[in-house]
């Protein structure tokens, strides 16, 4: 039994598994069926290796505890539960592994494991990851940023979005083949970014936390960061990247477009349906009854390095 329980609230996916599981089989079966959060023993750590990397000395935002980053996750390839990624991920095969950069490029290339790794000089970013379902990390995230990648594919004048594949491999992702287990969702899970977004300096290519290899639960081998968008704009474990004319649909904009859009920037001034996004849970605080709430910032504190990117929208109707 563990603090979260009392405190959460209907963590995303819930709400859809529920509408399909009373559709399935009436309404007698809904109470059993209902995942539990939970967070997972402690995951394991032994096949992590240190990387090298810049640190980051400016940043103030104190840490989220380590064992709360990868035992507490959103990763619904692996179940819907907060403690199932790190239960049922420890076995993805991450070496081996090729990321595909290609579409509306001049030079289409591709990196293997070890490049992910060492093509680009790695540094710490400290960011916070804020979720829509309210809650929020703070997270040593080590990578290089996503217009690295970019310089090297040269885009073509048609390229207006960047758009980014999970791995889809429903033998190693049970949440893949079994549609509850999955959330619902349609895999492979897909996100993309405007070109001006991607490009921004504070979009990340991840490839480790606190000092080491990305744990599987937290996307290995590489996951996107963008710290002023919802979490679930940042990917994971992604096997393709391609830049393209037109603005795809991407996984939580078609499973429920009017509580997801495609823009997802974190804003307490435009609520989710069911929720406020006015404040925020600190996962990791605190006692018992006594888990901190704060405010939630503007772009999630990133106003001035993103705000110009929006000026000409909306943010109520491109939520
Ligand atoms: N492929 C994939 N990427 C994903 C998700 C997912 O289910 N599948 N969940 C997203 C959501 S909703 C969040 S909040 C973050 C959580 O990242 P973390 O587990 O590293 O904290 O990952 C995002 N990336
Ligand atoms: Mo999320």
């Amino acid at each position: 039994m563990n603090k979260l329980q009392k405190n959460d609230v209907t963590p995303e996916h819930i709400f859809y598994q529920r509408r399909r599981i009373i559709a399935a089989l009436g309404a007698g079966a809904i109470g059993a069926s209902l995942p539990k959060i939970t967070l997972a023993d402690t995951p394991n750590k032994a096949s992590l290796s240190s990387l090298t990397f810049k640190k980051n000395n400016d940043s103030t935002l104190s840490l989220t505890p380590e064992n709360k980053v990868i035992g507490y996750n959103n990763f619904y390839e692996f179940g819907t539960s907060k403690s199932d990624p790190a239960n049922n991920a420890q076995h993805l095969k991450v070496d081996p592994w090729t990321l595909e950069i290609t579409g509306e490029v001049e030079n289409p290339f591709t990196l293997n494991y070890q490049q992910l790794l060492t093509t680009y000089p790695l540094e710490e970013r400290i960011y916070r990851l804020r979720c829509v379902e309210a809650w929020s990390m703070v997270v040593p995230w080590i990578g290089f940023e996503l217009a690295r990648i970019i310089e090297q594919a040269k885009p073509t004048s048609k390229a207006k979005y960047v758009v980014f594949h999970t791995l889809h491999d429903p033998e190693q992702m049970p949440g893949q083949k079994d549609y509850f287990l999955g959330g619902g969702i349609d895999y492979p899970y897909v996100e993309a970014l405007r070109l001006d977004e991607a490009l921004n300096p504070l979009t990340l290519l991840s490839v480790g936390l606190y000092g080491k290899t990305l744990p599987p639960q937290n996307g290995a081998p590489i996951r996107l960061v963008v710290p002023w968008k919802y979490g679930f704009k940042s990917i994971k474990s992604i096997v393709k990247i391609t830049f393209s004319e037109t603005r795809p649909q991407t996984t939580w904009e078609k499973l429920a477009p009017h509580e997801y859009g495609f823009y997802a920037n974190v804003n307490p001034q435009v609520d989710h349906p069911r929720w406020s996004q006015a404040s925020e849970r600190v996962i990791g605080s605190g006692g018992l009854f006594s888990i901190k709430r704060q405010p939630t910032l503007m772009f999630n504190g990133y106003e001035k390095e993103v705000a110009h990117l929006y000026k000409d929208l909306d943010l109520k109707v491109n939520y």
